[in-house]
Protein backbone atom coordinates (compact mmCIF):
# COMPACT_ATOMS: atom_id res chain seq x y z
CA UNK A 1 0.00 0.00 0.00
CA UNK A 2 1.30 3.47 -0.84
CA UNK A 3 0.63 6.65 0.73
CA UNK A 4 0.92 10.15 -1.09
CA UNK A 5 0.63 13.58 0.24
CA UNK A 6 -0.90 15.76 -2.49
CA UNK A 7 -2.69 18.70 -3.64
CA UNK A 8 -6.07 17.29 -2.87
CA UNK A 9 -5.16 15.48 0.97
CA UNK A 10 -3.73 12.40 2.04
CA UNK A 11 -4.32 9.49 -0.86
CA UNK A 12 -3.84 6.17 -0.41
CA UNK A 13 -3.16 3.45 -3.22
CA UNK A 14 -3.72 0.19 -2.65
CA UNK A 15 -3.97 -2.55 -5.84
CA UNK A 16 -4.11 0.21 -8.26
CA UNK A 17 -7.26 2.05 -6.27
CA UNK A 18 -6.70 5.45 -5.17
CA UNK A 19 -8.51 6.84 -2.00
CA UNK A 20 -8.75 10.01 -0.41
CA UNK A 21 -8.58 9.76 3.04
CA UNK A 22 -9.91 11.87 5.78
CA UNK A 23 -7.11 12.29 8.50
CA UNK A 24 -5.86 14.41 10.67
CA UNK A 25 -3.34 16.39 9.84
CA UNK A 26 0.00 14.42 7.90
CA UNK A 27 2.19 14.60 10.92
CA UNK A 28 0.14 12.87 13.35
CA UNK A 29 -0.56 10.22 10.34
CA UNK A 30 3.27 9.63 9.67
CA UNK A 31 3.55 9.48 13.34
CA UNK A 32 1.41 6.37 13.82
CA UNK A 33 3.12 3.22 14.59
CA UNK A 34 -0.41 1.06 13.39
CA UNK A 35 0.09 2.94 9.77
CA UNK A 36 -0.44 0.06 8.20
CA UNK A 37 -3.16 -1.74 9.87
CA UNK A 38 -4.70 2.00 10.28
CA UNK A 39 -5.21 2.63 6.45
CA UNK A 40 -5.97 -0.93 5.68
CA UNK A 41 -9.18 0.10 7.84
CA UNK A 42 -9.28 3.66 6.89
CA UNK A 43 -10.13 2.54 2.92
CA UNK A 44 -12.33 -0.59 3.64
CA UNK A 45 -15.24 -0.20 2.23
CA UNK A 46 -14.76 3.09 0.58
CA UNK A 47 -15.04 3.86 -3.07
CA UNK A 48 -11.77 4.92 -5.11
CA UNK A 49 -11.47 8.89 -5.31
CA UNK A 50 -10.43 8.56 -8.88
CA UNK A 51 -8.55 6.70 -11.35
CA UNK A 52 -5.44 7.93 -11.35
CA UNK A 53 -3.10 10.31 -9.92
CA UNK A 54 -1.19 13.08 -11.69
CA UNK A 55 2.75 14.04 -10.68
CA UNK A 56 1.47 17.44 -10.24
CA UNK A 57 -0.38 17.16 -7.74
CA UNK A 58 2.00 15.29 -5.44
CA UNK A 59 3.54 16.85 -2.70
CA UNK A 60 6.91 15.81 -0.76
CA UNK A 61 5.64 13.18 1.84
CA UNK A 62 7.24 15.59 4.50
CA UNK A 63 5.49 17.53 7.23
CA UNK A 64 7.84 18.45 10.20
CA UNK A 65 9.82 16.02 10.09
CA UNK A 66 13.58 16.43 9.95
CA UNK A 67 16.10 14.47 7.51
CA UNK A 68 18.64 12.25 8.28
CA UNK A 69 21.19 10.91 6.39
CA UNK A 70 24.15 7.46 7.05
CA UNK A 71 27.03 7.88 5.15
CA UNK A 72 29.31 5.59 3.60
CA UNK A 73 27.14 2.32 4.42
CA UNK A 74 28.68 0.70 1.00
CA UNK A 75 31.96 0.00 0.19
CA UNK A 76 31.27 2.47 -3.11
CA UNK A 77 30.73 5.28 -1.53
CA UNK A 78 33.80 3.95 0.99
CA UNK A 79 36.54 4.23 -1.61
CA UNK A 80 34.20 7.02 -3.81
CA UNK A 81 34.89 9.52 -0.57
CA UNK A 82 38.75 8.21 0.05
CA UNK A 83 39.58 9.20 -3.63
CA UNK A 84 38.04 12.49 -3.24
CA UNK A 85 39.47 13.53 -0.36
CA UNK A 86 43.18 11.91 -0.93
CA UNK A 87 44.83 15.29 -1.72
CA UNK A 88 43.39 17.13 1.31
CA UNK A 89 44.90 14.08 3.56
CA UNK A 90 41.20 12.99 3.93
CA UNK A 91 43.21 9.57 5.58
CA UNK A 92 41.77 6.24 6.85
CA UNK A 93 38.33 8.49 8.12
CA UNK A 94 36.01 6.67 5.56
CA UNK A 95 37.58 3.27 5.85
CA UNK A 96 37.58 3.53 9.53
CA UNK A 97 33.62 4.87 9.80
CA UNK A 98 33.00 2.00 7.15
CA UNK A 99 34.39 -0.76 9.71
CA UNK A 100 33.29 0.89 12.76
CA UNK A 101 30.56 0.31 14.98
CA UNK A 102 29.02 3.98 14.90
CA UNK A 103 27.90 4.54 11.67
CA UNK A 104 28.02 7.72 10.18
CA UNK A 105 24.71 9.95 10.72
CA UNK A 106 24.76 13.38 9.80
CA UNK A 107 21.54 16.26 9.24
CA UNK A 108 20.94 16.44 6.15
CA UNK A 109 17.79 18.72 6.00
CA UNK A 110 14.55 20.61 7.32
CA UNK A 111 11.53 20.42 5.31
CA UNK A 112 11.63 23.64 3.62
CA UNK A 113 14.91 22.30 1.79
CA UNK A 114 13.19 19.39 0.84
CA UNK A 115 11.45 18.63 -2.76
CA UNK A 116 8.79 16.05 -4.35
CA UNK A 117 8.76 14.28 -7.49
CA UNK A 118 8.96 16.75 -10.64
CA UNK A 119 10.14 19.57 -8.64
CA UNK A 120 14.05 20.77 -9.17
CA UNK A 121 16.65 20.41 -7.00
CA UNK A 122 19.70 22.55 -6.90
CA UNK A 123 23.38 22.35 -6.76
CA UNK A 124 25.33 25.08 -5.36
CA UNK A 125 26.65 27.64 -7.14
CA UNK A 126 30.05 27.83 -5.23
CA UNK A 127 30.44 24.46 -5.81
CA UNK A 128 32.16 22.43 -9.46
CA UNK A 129 31.66 18.68 -8.51
CA UNK A 130 27.76 17.93 -7.93
CA UNK A 131 26.08 14.56 -7.83
CA UNK A 132 22.63 12.97 -6.91
CA UNK A 133 22.81 9.94 -4.38
CA UNK A 134 20.31 7.95 -4.69
CA UNK A 135 19.24 6.31 -1.25
CA UNK A 136 16.29 4.09 0.28
CA UNK A 137 14.82 6.17 3.06
CA UNK A 138 13.07 5.14 6.21
CA UNK A 139 10.47 7.00 7.46
CA UNK A 140 9.91 6.29 11.21
CA UNK A 141 7.97 7.54 14.13
CA UNK A 142 8.43 9.14 17.05
CA UNK A 143 8.70 5.72 19.06
CA UNK A 144 11.31 4.41 16.32
CA UNK A 145 9.25 2.05 14.03
CA UNK A 146 10.11 1.83 10.50
CA UNK A 147 6.29 2.59 9.17
CA UNK A 148 7.70 3.07 5.71
CA UNK A 149 9.95 3.49 2.94
CA UNK A 150 10.38 6.46 0.71
CA UNK A 151 13.27 7.55 -2.44
CA UNK A 152 15.33 10.04 -1.31
CA UNK A 153 17.86 11.72 -3.28
CA UNK A 154 20.86 13.26 -1.36
CA UNK A 155 22.63 15.87 -3.34
CA UNK A 156 26.34 16.49 -2.71
CA UNK A 157 28.55 18.72 -3.31
CA UNK A 158 31.98 16.53 -3.97
CA UNK A 159 34.78 18.98 -4.24
CA UNK A 160 33.61 20.72 -0.75
CA UNK A 161 33.42 17.77 1.01
CA UNK A 162 36.34 16.32 -0.28
CA UNK A 163 38.28 19.85 -0.03
CA UNK A 164 38.05 19.18 4.16
CA UNK A 165 35.64 16.52 5.54
CA UNK A 166 34.46 19.41 8.15
CA UNK A 167 33.02 21.36 5.16
CA UNK A 168 30.51 18.53 4.86
CA UNK A 169 27.12 20.41 6.44
CA UNK A 170 27.88 23.01 3.33
CA UNK A 171 28.59 20.15 0.63
CA UNK A 172 25.29 18.01 1.76
CA UNK A 173 22.71 21.04 3.17
CA UNK A 174 21.30 23.73 1.27
CA UNK A 175 18.13 25.24 -0.17
CA UNK A 176 16.87 22.11 -1.96
CA UNK A 177 19.57 19.91 -1.91
CA UNK A 178 16.95 16.76 -0.86
CA UNK A 179 14.33 15.32 -2.57
CA UNK A 180 11.80 13.00 -1.30
CA UNK A 181 9.36 10.73 -2.91
CA UNK A 182 6.82 10.08 -4.75
CA UNK A 183 5.19 8.59 -2.10
CA UNK A 184 5.65 6.11 0.90
CA UNK A 185 5.23 2.48 0.64
CA UNK A 186 3.81 1.70 3.90
CA UNK A 187 4.77 -1.77 5.37
CA UNK A 188 5.70 -3.28 8.50
CA UNK A 189 7.06 -6.51 6.26
CA UNK A 190 10.94 -5.17 5.96
CA UNK A 191 12.12 -5.37 2.38
CA UNK A 192 14.01 -8.06 0.83
CA UNK A 193 17.83 -7.88 0.65
CA UNK A 194 17.35 -8.20 -2.97
CA UNK A 195 15.60 -4.63 -3.67
CA UNK A 196 17.75 -2.84 -6.37
CA UNK A 197 18.22 0.81 -5.72
CA UNK A 198 18.78 2.50 -9.76
CA UNK A 199 20.05 5.71 -10.70
CA UNK A 200 19.90 7.10 -14.41
CA UNK A 201 20.83 10.66 -15.44
CA UNK A 202 19.71 12.16 -18.54
CA UNK A 203 21.09 15.22 -20.15
CA UNK A 204 18.45 16.62 -22.89
CA UNK A 205 16.70 13.18 -23.26
CA UNK A 206 19.89 10.85 -23.55
CA UNK A 207 21.19 8.41 -20.49
CA UNK A 208 24.56 9.95 -19.30
CA UNK A 209 25.07 7.95 -16.33
CA UNK A 210 22.93 4.75 -15.30
CA UNK A 211 24.09 2.81 -12.14
CA UNK A 212 22.29 0.47 -9.50
CA UNK A 213 22.81 -1.66 -6.11
CA UNK A 214 21.00 -3.59 -3.83
CA UNK A 215 20.20 -3.26 -0.50
CA UNK A 216 22.09 -6.35 0.37
CA UNK A 217 24.88 -4.64 -0.39
CA UNK A 218 24.56 -1.85 2.85
CA UNK A 219 27.52 -3.02 5.33
CA UNK A 220 24.49 -1.98 8.21
CA UNK A 221 21.14 -2.71 9.03
CA UNK A 222 18.15 -0.61 8.94
CA UNK A 223 17.24 -1.00 12.70
CA UNK A 224 20.77 -0.54 13.66
CA UNK A 225 20.81 2.45 11.82
CA UNK A 226 17.45 3.45 13.12
CA UNK A 227 18.98 2.64 16.65
CA UNK A 228 21.90 4.92 16.80
CA UNK A 229 20.03 7.75 15.52
CA UNK A 230 17.54 7.71 18.22
CA UNK A 231 20.08 6.80 20.68
CA UNK A 232 20.49 10.03 22.91
CA UNK A 233 17.95 12.29 20.47
CA UNK A 234 13.69 12.44 20.31
CA UNK A 235 12.00 13.19 17.52
CA UNK A 236 8.29 14.16 18.38
CA UNK A 237 7.39 14.44 15.07
CA UNK A 238 8.89 11.20 13.62
CA UNK A 239 11.95 11.95 11.67
CA UNK A 240 13.49 10.08 7.72
CA UNK A 241 16.59 8.72 7.24
CA UNK A 242 18.27 8.23 4.30
CA UNK A 243 20.38 5.50 4.25
CA UNK A 244 23.39 5.94 2.19
CA UNK A 245 24.46 5.85 -1.27
CA UNK A 246 26.04 2.88 -3.29
CA UNK A 247 25.86 3.94 -6.66
CA UNK A 248 28.59 6.74 -7.62
CA UNK A 249 29.06 8.29 -10.73
CA UNK A 250 32.94 8.26 -11.75
CA UNK A 251 35.17 11.24 -10.84
CA UNK A 252 34.76 12.82 -14.34
CA UNK A 253 30.87 13.09 -13.96
CA UNK A 254 29.21 15.85 -12.67
CA UNK A 255 26.11 17.28 -13.10
CA UNK A 256 24.59 20.17 -15.22
CA UNK A 257 21.35 22.31 -15.52
CA UNK A 258 18.50 20.88 -16.57
CA UNK A 259 19.81 17.36 -15.89
CA UNK A 260 17.43 15.01 -15.35
CA UNK A 261 17.60 13.13 -12.45
CA UNK A 262 16.06 9.46 -12.40
CA UNK A 263 15.97 7.13 -9.13
CA UNK A 264 13.25 3.94 -9.25
CA UNK A 265 13.52 1.30 -6.08
CA UNK A 266 10.80 -1.11 -7.31
CA UNK A 267 8.32 -1.52 -4.73
CA UNK A 268 8.56 2.18 -4.18
CA UNK A 269 8.40 4.12 -7.44
CA UNK A 270 10.42 6.34 -8.80
CA UNK A 271 11.28 9.80 -7.89
CA UNK A 272 12.35 12.22 -10.66
CA UNK A 273 13.77 15.81 -10.33
CA UNK A 274 15.69 18.25 -12.56
CA UNK A 275 18.46 20.20 -11.55
CA UNK A 276 17.58 23.71 -12.34
O1 LIG B 1 30.71 11.01 4.35
C1 LIG B 1 30.13 11.67 3.55
C2 LIG B 1 28.75 11.47 3.05
C3 LIG B 1 28.39 10.05 2.79
C4 LIG B 1 27.08 9.89 2.13
O2 LIG B 1 26.27 10.76 1.98
C5 LIG B 1 26.73 8.53 1.62
O3 LIG B 1 27.51 7.58 1.74
O4 LIG B 1 25.63 8.38 1.08
MG1 LIG C 1 24.44 10.16 0.86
Amino acid sequence: MKLYRTTRGAVVENDDRFFLISTADWDTLLNRDDLTQFLTEKISGLEPAFPELSGDELLAPIGKQEVWAAGVTYYRSRSARIEESKDAGGGSFYDRVYQADRPELFFKATPHRVVGHGADVRIRRDSMWNVPEPELTLVITAAGKIVGYTIGNDMSSRDIEGENPLYLPQAKTYDRSCALGPGILVTDVPLPPTTEIRLDILRQGETVFSGATALKEMKRTLPELVEFLYRESSFPDGCFLMTGTGVIPPDSFTLRSADEVRITIEPVGTLVNKVE
